[in-house]
């Protein structure tokens, strides 16, 4: 039991965080280059403890410890960011699962049944509104029909996955969930609960459930000047209606969130009227029962505008995953492991999705929290304390040890 950092993980998350485009926090988007090239680094430092790593049909990063029989302990998270997020968000996941795996090697412990390590592709939706394509993809759902997704530039997610010589028409071969006993993901709280509370070690109990649309509003572009107001059909009017109603509609209950992050106009010119609006729509509840009825208010509230201001709307799904608990018997390992590192803990939901949202549907999936300074993420100054991040990764490792004895 200790309160010091781990070095060898300081180290690899400095050395991650490098591959990033430029600008600030670290941008690191599904199948570009700066992912690629992180991968490659990862791989390095996998094999220097001694795995074998490949990046599967579906651009996921496996690096596996093959060693007795039976099902595998899958560990880690994602390596995609948000565009100018953290250095934490995902990758401390994936190299407190390294850290892990080395601190249990240096011990000269042997586990009963392989270990194997995660990045997967594409948790974080951001470039072609794919969210969770990798882990999908492990777990045999079928996500070749997602290849006409695009873009900001335009480009395609199958042309984006040329460069890595992968076809997404091949992509349901990464299939690998049945090999797979449980899965354990360590991940930044992204939350302020932790750090107020003063607690080390978040055991997450379940996982939010989030519905996701692409809204397509569509008035009449004409003349900024010329149009007596009364006579305008402007799209980006009834979309900031739109917006603001959801909010409203969100605060009013319970555990709800509404979230528009991409808004685009057309023809974006300053002396017309915008004809056309997009936005996307983030909604999400812990229990299934409020997502619904939130996702059918905010669609009411959304035709109706659309019919006072003369304007047409089409929402078009783009994710849905429903709420999910995360396994019993995992959330008693991840508790134990944390006290006996000595620890203090609390059990809490995740408001953010992740990997184990989507793997807990197929095998018993556990995760736990290691604290976010002032409950920021998503952004550039997102922060775990380094004594927090060792602490996470001895903890996993005792996890690990648990399930693999
Ligand atoms: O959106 C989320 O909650 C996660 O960061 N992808
Ligand atoms: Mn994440
Ligand atoms: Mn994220």
């Amino acid at each position: 039991m200790s309160d010091a950092p781990e070095p060898d993980l300081d180290e690899d998350i400095a050395g991650l965080a490098e591959f990033s485009r430029a600008g600030p926090g670290i941008t690191r988007l599904a199948w570009t280059e700066e992912l690629r090239a992180a991968y490659q680094w990862l791989g390095g430092r996998c094999e220097e403890v001694g795995l074998r790593w490949n990046v599967d049909a579906a651009g996921n990063f496996v690096a596996r410890w093959e060693v007795g029989e039976g099902p595998a302990t899958l560990v880690g998270s994602h390596l995609d960011s948000v565009p100018n997020g953290g250095r934490y968000d995902g990758a401390l996941g994936v190299l407190a699962g390294l850290h892990a795996i080395r601190l249990l090697k240096r011990r000269g412990f042997v586990p009963r049944a392989p270990i194997w390590l995660i990045a997967f592709m594409d948790e974080e939706n951001t470039r072609f509104n794919t969210a969770l394509f990798g882990s999908r993809a492990f777990c045999g759902e079928d996500i070749t029909g997602l290849g006409e997704r695009r873009d900001a530039e335009d480009m395609s997610l199958a042309e984006a996955m040329r460069p890595w010589d992968r076809d997404i028409s091949q992509a349901t071969r990464a299939a690998a969930v049945a090999d797979v006993g449980r899965f354990v993901e360590l991940h930044v709280e992204q939350g302020p609960r932790l750090e107020q509370q003063e607690l080390q070690v978040g055991v997450v109990t379940s996982i939010v459930g989030m519905v996701g649309y692409r809204i397509e509003v569509t008035g009449e572009a004409n003349h900024a000047g010329t149009t007596p107001m009364e006579l305008r059909r402007d799209a980006l009017c009834g979309a900031a209606r739109m917006i603001l109603a959801v909010r409203e509609i969100a605060r009013a209950s319970k555990d709800t969130t509404a979230n528009v992050g991409v808004i685009s106009v057309a023809p974006a010119s300053s002396n017309v009227i915008p004809g056309s609006c997009h936005f996307t729509l983030d909604l999400r509840a812990s229990q299934d029962d409020a997502l619904g009825q939130l996702e059918a208010v905010c669609r009411r509230e959304i035709h109706d505008i659309a019919v006072t201001e003369d304007l047409q709307a089409s929402l078009n799904g783009t994710y849905r995953m429903a709420a999910v608990p995360m396994d019993d018997h995992l959330i008693e390992v991840i508790e134990t492991a944390a006290r006996e590192e000595g620890a203090s803990t609390v059990r809490l939901p995740s408001g953010a999705g992740h990997d184990a949202m989507l793997l807990a549907r197929y095998v018993p999936a556990g995760m736990l929290f290691v604290p976010s300074r002032g409950g920021v993420s998503h952004s550039p100054e997102e922060f775990t304390d380094p004594e927090d991040a060792g602490r996470g990764a001895r903890v996993l490792a005792r996890v690990l040890e648990r399930l693999s004895s």
